[in-house]
């Protein structure tokens, strides 16, 4: 497969509403969508790097910068065997996992595309639908976290998380147990906490939480193996694994129990299934997270989720619960609790071409 020509889009999208964690708050949600052509097959993937550096320190535009500039220049125009080659003429490009993954990405859907299967058949995955779990940002006050929670449990999604931080944390989520006291919950800190909280943290013990995740600093495992030492819940890791080298220190450490994969943060689908298999080798639950993605990022999750070694529900919910629209065909819609996988060539959905362009502030084509 030769990568002759590539198209980066920057597009802007508005969330349905505001998401707020302790990694920051938004509505508007510009992607970076990126397509490889070889011939007149066209492969796509989304950066997922957010606009400011929260969540790490990536961001739209550095993404856009290491793209334009270095990555897609030394793709482009070279021939690979394997999607997981992709990257190789950009070894010496440092960091920048986000960036990275995009590249890969969009080449795993096109060379799926090139051999007539799916991505999910590409990756190896083994299921027909995946368990859909939801995310929910901080709301005003718990009148309207209980509506939400509420009704996300009646849609049927398998678990509910919640976003928690400092003075948002404990008694909240008490009040959601004893309102919900069956559903399957978690917690994410996105990194707020240190390990001084560990007594608050302890707290949360009696609740029956499914995971507690990133409750510590992203670069933080030694606190993290602390913490666990100390309380029931399972951490689960979201922002300190970025490598099968993160994973195999952290499980060595015991810093956590569960594993939240994400392709964007891991560096492409090659390293989120590395990762995948030694959580499945180990015993290890892992599941697919999300980072507010459209249907293109969201087709790769879901393709990622069908492998058999993410036995817990993903942060991957249907897309009117992130858009008014979205830009693929057709959307993904929950059903029973699951989202089916694409069985189409590659992600097996369809960019919507003309609505990604009505939306495109800033376009770069290599070789220009
Ligand atoms: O920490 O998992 C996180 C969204 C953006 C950045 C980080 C996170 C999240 C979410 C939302 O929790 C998951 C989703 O896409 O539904
Ligand atoms: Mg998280």
């Amino acid at each position: 497969m030769t990568i002759e020509r590539a198209e980066l889009r920057w597009v802007r999208l508005e969330l349905r509403e505001r998401f707020e964690s302790s990694a920051g708050g938004r509505r508007e949600r510009p992607v970076l969508l990126l397509s490889l052509e070889s011939g007149d097959t066209v492969g796509w993937a989304e950066c997922v790097a957010l606009p400011e550096p929260y969540y790490s320190y990536e961001t739209t535009e550095t993404a856009w910068h290491i793209l334009t500039e270095h990555l897609l220049p030394s793709v482009v125009g070279i021939t690979f065997s394997s999607p997981s080659d992709v990257l190789r003429p950009a070894e010496r490009i440092r960091g920048h996992p986000m960036a990275r993954a995009t590249v890969e990405m969009a080449a795993w859907d096109l060379s799926a595309r090139l051999e007539g299967r799916s991505l999910a058949d590409a990756v190896g995955g083994t299921r027909r639908s995946v368990e859909a779990g939801v995310s929910v940002g901080f709301q005003t006050d718990d009148g309207e976290l209980f509506e939400k929670v509420g009704s996300w449990i009646e849609q049927g999604y398998g678990r509910i998380k919640v976003k928690i931080g400092p003075g948002r944390d404990v008694e909240m989520l008490r009040r959601v147990r004893s309102r919900f006291p069956d559903v399957a919950l978690a917690a994410d800190g996105n990194g707020s906490y240190s390990l001084a909280d560990a007594a608050r943290l302890r707290e949360l013990d009696e609740l029956n939480l499914t995971m507690l995740e990133q409750p510590l600093a992203w670069d933080d495992l030694r606190d993290h193996a602390r913490l666990q030492a100390g309380i029931r819940t399972p951490i689960c890791l979201d922002e300190s694994i970025r490598s099968v080298n993160d994973l195999l220190l952290a499980l060595d450490l015991d810093a956590c129990r569960i594993v939240n994969v994400k392709p964007g943060r891991v560096g492409g689908l090659a390293n989120a299934i590395a990762i995948h298999d030694v959580c499945r080798e180990r015993g290890v639950p892992a599941w697919v997270g999300g980072m507010l993605e459209s249907g293109i990022g969201r087709s790769h999750n879901v393709a990622l989720a069908s492998l058999p070694g993410f036995t817990l529900p993903g942060d991957l919910s249907e897309s009117r619960r992130y858009w008014t629209r979205d830009l693929v065909t057709p959307e993904f819609e929950l059903v029973d609790g699951r989202l089916a996988v694409p069985d189409g060539l590659g992600i097996g959905v369809a960019p919507d071409l003309e609505r990604i362009e009505a939306l495109t502030v800033r376009k770069a084509v290599i070789p220009s």
